[in-house]
């Protein structure tokens, strides 16, 4: 997005950090590279909308950190560092959009965030619920963060919704632990019946001003939109739909933002990296109008 590149951001409203990394993968590889490939993208991105008012840029400030430097042979390492580096990004600045690198890091990134605003509500895109048991071995993989998060008490999960949830569990009582924890399921087929008014509308009813971390995989794209991702799955809700509903995330209180999983060894021209950074920006966008509400009210 041309942001200015700030390795050591100070009083930033939002700073935008990749997180180039894929130890907690389970099948397609290569989310290390989303964040150079969403950076490369997004040169198409000048923060200004059509019909949308003054620039992005112009109503918050906001820069790139660069890459957090995460090693790819130790996980639990690769996790501290990262919760460490988000939790130094949110000691100095009001927010972070983190790029990954697949979603076992959010859980380091709900670490950082809840460290600074206590248990968080959670708006979770994706086709999958992330709230599984340890696999093959591996308690802390990109099928498990959200049920660390839960078990750690660092989200309020009866303010929290998973959105686009669809497609194959490996095993048949795979949303059960959400669900009997108060989370509130939008499954993709939900989301088609509800349309976007009326799940941005149940979405505003369970979060409420609770501050919220939104969480984009963006494998809740049907693979038509996004198909560079790890575990894509068919069905799902077009790059149209989806963006739509996220404009109205700026009515929640948003404390911090990640947009997952895009692998570009899969990609076909770009496209996913393409509305991976279109997600990003309609994050800021959204982030923008909340700010710029609460100078109004303040
Ligand atoms: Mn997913």
């Amino acid at each position: 997005m041309r942001l200015a590149h700030d390795p050591h951001p100070k009083g930033y409203d939002v700073v935008v950090i990749g997180a180039p990394y894929d130890g907690g993968t389970s099948y397609r590889p290569g989310a290390r590279f989303g964040p150079q490939a969403i950076r490369c993208e997004s040169g198409l991105i000048h923060g200004v909308g059509i019909d949308r008012g003054p620039g992005v840029f112009d109503l918050i400030r906001c820069a790139d950190a660069g890459d957090i430097d995460l090693t790819p042979f130790n996980q639990q390492v690769a996790m501290a560092t990262a919760q460490g580096r988000l939790a130094g990004i949110l000691a100095d600045n009001a927010a972070f959009l983190m790029l990954g690198g697949d979603h076992s890091l959010t859980l380091a990134g709900l670490r950082a965030v809840a460290a600074q605003h206590g248990p968080v509500a959670v708006l979770h895109l994706d086709a999958h619920s992330d709230t599984n048991p340890a696999m093959i071995g591996g308690e802390y993989h990109h099928g498990t963060p959200f049920r660390h998060a839960i078990d750690e008490g660092i989200v309020a999960a009866d303010h929290m919704v998973q959105l686009g949830i669809r497609g194959h569990n490996p095993r048949p009582d795979s949303l059960d632990y959400p669900r009997s924890h108060g989370v509130r399921i939008v499954t993709s087929d939900d989301f088609a019946d509800l349309g976007v008014t009326a799940t941005a509308a149940l979405i505003r009813r369970t979060i409420g001003d609770h501050p919220v971390y939104v969480s984009v995989d963006i494998d809740v794209f049907d693979p038509a939109f996004a198909p560079g991702t790890g575990t894509p799955a068919p069905g799902g809700p077009t790059s149209r739909e989806i963006l739509a509903l996220l404009r109205s995330v700026g009515d929640l209180n948003l404390v911090a933002m990640d947009v997952m999983e895009v692998s570009p060894l899969y990609d076909h021209g770009g496209i996913t990296s393409v509305l991976a950074t279109e997600v990003g920006a309609e994050l800021l966008y959204q982030y923008a109008r909340l700010h710029v509400k609460d100078k109004e009210n303040n």
